[in-house]
């Protein structure tokens, strides 16, 4: 004890518990060092963000930053203490009365640890309680001025902090993140002039047309009150019974069944803020606008197989996804578009655009880019930042405003009225992640957990001992657009909410034919799962209004006849829209080319070393994220004796968390891997989800012990699969850059599938 005592001040009694390595603290730089390849740097996940003010602040450190400092803490070299800062002696014993005696009650240590702990946990959000998040700006293309006078817009180049938080809809806080859900896309901007919140989606239109209906569609998608199954998903029979009998969410299934409600990424789906909203600009002059997010990585999608696996392998699939993006320096990127218009001209559209379960097409009203967010700065702590930050649709800024759309009404009470519960009381604005940058200044005073100090006698207005201070801004503060409103008080909606699939089908019609086939194919797997018959002969009657041919395949895929029709709501003319190509997610495939995508390179004892360094070192140049993967930890031995180091296993990380996989041959040892049932999984999975694969030399053979068909179903070469002897690599290795940036070669896809 006396030696140990010695080596203070780190912590005297740990190594006697935890042996000598408990000694010195462990650092996020010696983990990173230690990894093999470092040089990857994909291997961050232990590895702690810089903590600013504690060093040079880092490349991407935005205007928050030196905001939060008061409130970060650095535990680095410095001695335990309580929350009252008494220094601690031991973090490892309770105070006892002798060693085999009771527990004293005096013991304030132990007492105040277990009490703080038992309170760790606050409500997590009722919808959306699965969240990941980052820091960021948005910058501005260009003036705006004559649009709007908010202020992120107002000159090129302005720069506003922002923080984003993702998520599902449906799941528990814990949840699998690749669930077939909405995602959200809440960007919080601190602005100049108080904060604004765009709480958005991936999708751009909603299940329901009114607030009242929304306590319903979330409880009828949660899990069933009675055994509180199933986690994060709607196929069971409470939301499909639900949905069947609520035809104005059609719109909407349409989208939640496609690949748009299984995203390959945060960093690849589009953002939507659903409503129409209104830009004002400062003489007063008012248009209607749509805000579209669209990712610079492109959208790209899971497929379904592989994101129901997803679920078991890397529950946090997502979540770890944006993170090591960031850490790598590939920060996400999105546009922002706006869709301008007049009321004039939404009164000659074919639908209301107070409607959210209605779009816009952007062959009617284009994107107009207005600038652009960048993601570069990973939260310092989870809780404190992402579990706590409180997005509220009412939270809106000078020169920004709402419109009717009744959901985005009902959504304006429901925001802040949550946050009470879920942050304890009405003073959530005070925390630090929620903050806003610009002065807080007003009479509002007390409640649990105040932190400010207000100083002086005078917490009402008007006043005079404090010189009528915090004075009214007038014009110069928000100013709601003057609405001329006329009406009875009712309960009801206008005609043009009754049009239920005319958009459906203009979304069905719009879809590349994969991705009809993978709707169809989501409709039969929700379905399948649901126990009611009548529900799902509902479900299909009501798709029938859609389309005659997605009904026909659906009720095919449960085996049931196709019912008629389910009545109309409305007797008006309904619309007949053209395909809008801009729906589709090969519309936008992106800029990003292989940048980010996860590369499986399998090695075994034996393996073409030289070879698998060099496409190793190749990918990730090019901006991808290349992985050694073998069937054990360790090394194996090469052809050019010198030995590679295997950074995972297959056991570890099964296909499902690779975008593709390069088989680098070498002697037969590679091909004692395609004997390893679990390699020939991992093969037949990366085939059956469309992924790219390279296979040089003797890697071929695997392709082959795994039954990796040589053409696609309808002859063709398939554009997917490249193999060359060692001598052809580098031409073979630049096909497979191709495929790789493609994404995947859908063409593969039978029903059933063919490995
Ligand atoms: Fe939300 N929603 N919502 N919602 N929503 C919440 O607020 C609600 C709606 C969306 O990352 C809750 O703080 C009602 C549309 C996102 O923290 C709650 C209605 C859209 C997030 C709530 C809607 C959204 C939420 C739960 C119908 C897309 C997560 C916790 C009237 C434009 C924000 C919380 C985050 C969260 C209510 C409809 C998106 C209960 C009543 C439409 C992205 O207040």
């Amino acid at each position: 004890d006396a030696d140990l005592a010695d080596e203070q001040p780190f912590n005297a009694t740990k190594p006697l518990e935890h042996g000598a390595a408990a000694r010195t603290p462990h650092t996020g730089e010696a983990y990173a060092a230690s990894t093999p390849l470092a040089t990857a740097s994909t291997s961050t996940d232990n590895v702690a963000s810089p903590k600013v003010g504690a060093g040079t602040p880092h490349l991407g450190d935005n205007a928050l930053n030196s905001s939060l400092d008061r409130v970060r803490a650095d535990d680095t070299e410095q001695r335990l203490t309580t929350n009252q800062a008494v220094p601690v002696s031991s973090n490892q014993d309770a105070l006892k009365i002798g060693l085999r005696g009771p527990i004293a009650l005096e013991d304030f240590v132990m007492r105040e640890k277990i009490t703080h702990f038992d309170h760790e946990r606050i409500p997590e959000r009722v919808v959306h309680a699965r969240g990941s998040a980052a820091h960021g700006y948005f910058e501005s293309y260009q003036d705006l001025c004559q649009l709007s006078r908010a202020a992120p817009f107002a000159h090129a180049g302005k720069r506003t902090p922002v923080f984003v938080r993702f998520s599902t809809a449906t799941g528990e806080r814990g949840s699998p993140d690749t669930a077939r859900d909405v995602r959200g896309f809440a960007v919080k901007f601190y602005t100049d002039e108080g904060n604004w919140d765009l709480v958005a989606n991936n999708i751009p239109v909603f299940f329901i047309q009114d607030p009242m209906k929304f306590p319903d569609v979330a409880h009828a998608i949660k899990p069933e009150p009675h055994h509180g199954m199933p986690q994060a998903s709607s196929a069971h029979d409470t939301f499909w019974d639900f949905a069947s009998l609520s035809p104005e969410i059609t719109h909407m299934l349409m989208w939640i069944m496609s690949d748009r409600a299984i995203p390959r990424s945060y960093r690849m789906m589009q953002g939507f803020g659903v409503h129409t909203f209104k830009l004002i600009n400062a003489k007063g002059d008012v248009r209607l606008c749509k805000f579209h997010w669209t990712p610079l990585q492109g959208t790209h999608s899971l497929v379904w197989d592989e994101a129901f696996k997803l679920r078991g392998v890397d529950a946090d699939y997502h979540r770890r996804d944006l993170w090591q993006a960031i850490e790598a320096g590939n920060f996400p990127e999105y546009e922002l578009g706006l869709q301008v218009f007049t009321e004039e001209e939404a009164a000659t559209f074919p639908f209301d655009i107070l409607d959210p379960t209605k779009l816009i097409p952007e062959e009617l009203i284009p994107l107009f880019p207005v600038g652009k967010l960048v993601l570069n700065r990973n939260p310092d702590n989870f809780f404190a930042e992402t579990e706590q930050v409180a997005f509220c649709t009412q939270h809106i800024i000078p020169g920004i405003d709402f419109s009717n759309d009744p959901i985005l009404q009902g959504r304006n009470h429901s925001y802040p009225d949550t946050q009470i519960t879920r942050l304890g009381g009405p003073n959530f604005h005070e925390i630090p992640i929620n903050a806003p940058l610009a002065e807080v200044h007003n009479n509002q005073r007390e409640g649990f957990h105040r932190q400010t100090i207000n100083r002086g006698r005078v917490n009402y207005e008007p006043n005079s001992l404090a010189g009528g201070c915090p004075f009214q801004a007038g014009r110069a503060g928000f100013v709601s657009v003057p609405d001329a409103v006329i009406g009875n008080k009712l309960r009801g909606k206008p005609e043009l909410f009754a049009d239920h699939y005319s958009q459906a089908r203009l979304f069905w019609i719009s879809q590349s034919g994969p991705e009809q086939a993978h709707i169809i194919d989501a409709f039969r797997f929700e379905l399948t799962r649901v126990e009611t018959l009548a529900i799902r002969v509902r479900m299909v009657a009501g798709l029938v209004n859609v389309d005659a041919t997605l009904a026909r395949a659906v009720a095919a895929g449960l085996g049931i006849a196709v019912p008629p029709p389910l009545p109309l709501a409305t007797t008006l003319p309904l619309p007949v829209y053209a395909p809008s190509p801009a729906l589709s997610l090969l519309y936008r495939p992106g800029v990003a080319g292989i940048r980010t995508r996860q590369v499986a390179i399998l090695v075994a004892s034996g393996t073409d070393g030289a070879l698998a360094r060099a496409i190793y070192t190749a990918l990730l140049e090019g901006g991808a994220v290349p992985r050694l993967v073998g069937q054990r930890l360790g090394q194996v031995s090469s052809l050019d004796g010198q030995p590679l180091h295997v950074e995972i296993t297959v056991e570890a990380s099964p296909s499902v968390v690779y975008d593709a996989m390069v088989l680098p041959g070498g002697d037969d040892g590679p091909i004692a891997l395609g004997r390893d049932p679990r390699v020939i999984d991992f093969v037949r999975e990366q085939y059956r989800h469309g992924k790219p694969i390279l296979a040089i030399g003797t890697g071929a053979a695997v392709l082959a012990q795994a039954a990796i068909p040589q053409t696609l179903p309808d002859g063709c070469d398939d554009p997917g699969i490249v193999h060359a002897s060692a001598s052809l690599a580098a031409q073979a290795l630049q096909r497979f850059k191709t495929a790789l940036a493609r994404h995947r070669t859908f063409a593969r896809e039978t029903d059933p599938p063919t490995v």
